[in-house]
């Protein structure tokens, strides 16, 4: 069979035998895709099935999440964690909390965790979890005896060097430390199960901020090989949650101008650069919405996203060298990316997990874009998780410097070892290619050596 047909016949079996998981779909007809020169030159992964076996999770958990509202009234929700490799290290990644939230979504992320973890260079497998509740318009109340009642069960299948789950939409500081109460509750012991936790509990300096900063340096990574930078540049940013916001922070510190940021509602476009501060005290203090931010910068537009072509996403009609989708999945579609390349972008760089919809990125690709992938580009946030992890285990505390300087480093070595994989398989430059391979290459290798399992 060619390697085209049995690439096809794994994506196949993977619709047929998983229904309605369009999101995870996406994620694997991608990698699988862009295996095709690695599987010619290197037939062992066909004859030791590692397609097959790549795409199951070696465990899926669901269960039941019922909790109290501020009436008395019984709360049910669905909670989720898919143990999907665990081949170079223990089962890592982040949870999500957000009404969207279904087995199909959690399955993207978990498949795509593999590959970036992997390319992290740090022993840790892919994993992910969350529910489809929503933390929005809840009490503090309601979403501390949500997160104990979720931990309940998760407690059962975690451990420091099992599984240590994270943050991602939906869930930050405070639902970590509730989570982590409640494990400590159950458990007795106090250990990194969690990271991202809190700075006098076991915290890593600069976990909060290591996702958006690891974005702008893999950025900076991939135009001062082009022997241009940052400096000056206008940039557009969406979402306005944890990697939007340390994002643009370090936009400013890269001599670059953010002027968009955007929320579930609408988008701010501030020509003069979004104000760091008014964003952060407005949704990551205030959890409030974006468009509180006219009411303190009354010069900046706010464009209720709505008003927006249906499919289209606003921030993506603002000219700009750069954009660093940071919120969501398919936030960026062929009509915006060809809006952003007529208007002078050459760069997407996916802060967010999977933003771009194939034949966007098909577009950046024909183009000759750059583009660096969300599994390369968004890999600094896990790789300070895993910094975590070596602090509690060392029971030891680093400086923010010397975990910033830690990150950078990673950083660079991801972008390094794409572009020279990309370049090993005939298309220099394509980070897709160059990413989607070192990544799977460290994985499949660990797989043969270990047996059938
Ligand atoms: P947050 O919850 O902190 O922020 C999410 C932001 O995106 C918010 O501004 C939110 O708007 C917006 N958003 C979420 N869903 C939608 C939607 N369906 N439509 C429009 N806007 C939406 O999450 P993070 O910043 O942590 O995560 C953002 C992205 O980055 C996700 O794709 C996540 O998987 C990825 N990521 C996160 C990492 C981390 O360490 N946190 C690491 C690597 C990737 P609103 O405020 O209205 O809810
Ligand atoms: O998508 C991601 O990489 C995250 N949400 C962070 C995971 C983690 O374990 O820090």
């Amino acid at each position: 069979m060619s390697i085209k047909n049995y690439i096809d016949k794994v994506l196949k079996s993977t619709i047929q035998s998983t229904p309605g998981q369009t999101e995870f779909y996406q994620a694997v007809e991608e990698v699988l895709t862009s295996l095709e020169p690695l599987l010619q030159a290197e037939p062992k992964y066909n004859n030791y099935n590692i397609l097959e076996r790549i795409v199951i999770p070696e465990r899926q958990i669901l269960f039941r999440v019922v909790w109290l509202d501020d009436q008395g009234k019984i709360q049910t929700n669905i909670g989720y964690r898919v143990q999907f490799n665990s081949a170079i290290g223990p089962y890592k990644g982040g949870l999500r909390f957000h009404p969207s939230v279904n087995l199909g979504i959690i399955k993207f992320l978990g498949f795509e965790q593999i590959f970036k973890n992997s390319l992290t260079g740090l022993a840790i497998g892919g994993a992910k979890g969350g529910s489809n509740f929503d933390p929005k318009g809840k009490s503090e109340g309601e979403v501390m005896r949500f997160c104990q009642s979720f931990m309940v069960e998760l407690s059962k299948h975690i451990g420091e060097t099992r599984d240590i789950p994270a943050g991602d939409i939906g869930v930050g500081g405070r639902e970590i430390g509730y989570m982590y109460g409640e494990y400590k509750r159950l458990t007795g012991r106090f250990e990194g199960v969690l990271t991202g936790k809190g700075l006098n509990w076991g915290g890593s300096l600069a976990r909060t901020e290591a996702t958006g900063y690891g974005s702008v340096y893999f950025a900076e990574n991939i135009l001062n090989k082009a022997g241009d930078s940052l400096k000056g540049k206008v940039c557009t940013v969406s979402g306005s949650g944890n990697v939007a916001l340390y994002t643009i922070q370090k936009l400013y510190d890269m001599g670059a101008t953010p002027v968009t940021c955007s929320d579930s509602k609408g988008m701010i476009y501030d020509k003069d650069g979004i104000n760091f501060n008014s964003l952060k005290s407005i949704k990551e203090i205030g959890r409030k919405d974006l468009i509180e931010y006219i009411k303190v910068h009354p010069n900046a537009a706010y464009i209720p996203l709505h008003q927006y072509p249906e499919g289209t996403n606003a921030v993506w009609s603002v000219p700009c060298f750069a954009a660093f989708p940071s919120a969501t999945q398919n936030e960026l579609c062929l009509a915006d990316i060809k809006n952003l390349y007529n208007n002078g972008c050459r760069l997407v760089n996916e802060g967010a997990n999977m933003p771009s919809t194939p034949d966007a990125v098909d577009f950046m690709l024909a183009n000759k874009m750059f583009y660096g992938p969300a599994k390369a580009a968004n890999a600094g946030g896990v790789a300070t998780s895993q910094l975590e992890m070596s602090q509690n285990a060392s029971m030891q505390k680093w400086s923010f410097a010397e975990v910033d300087d830690k990150l950078q480093g990673i950083m660079k070595n991801i972008f390094e070892l794409s572009y020279k994989t990309s370049k090993e398989f005939g298309d220099e430059g394509n980070l897709m290619l160059g990413a989607n391979i070192a990544g799977f290459r460290k994985v499949a290798d660990s797989m043969i050596d270990q047996g059938a399992v």
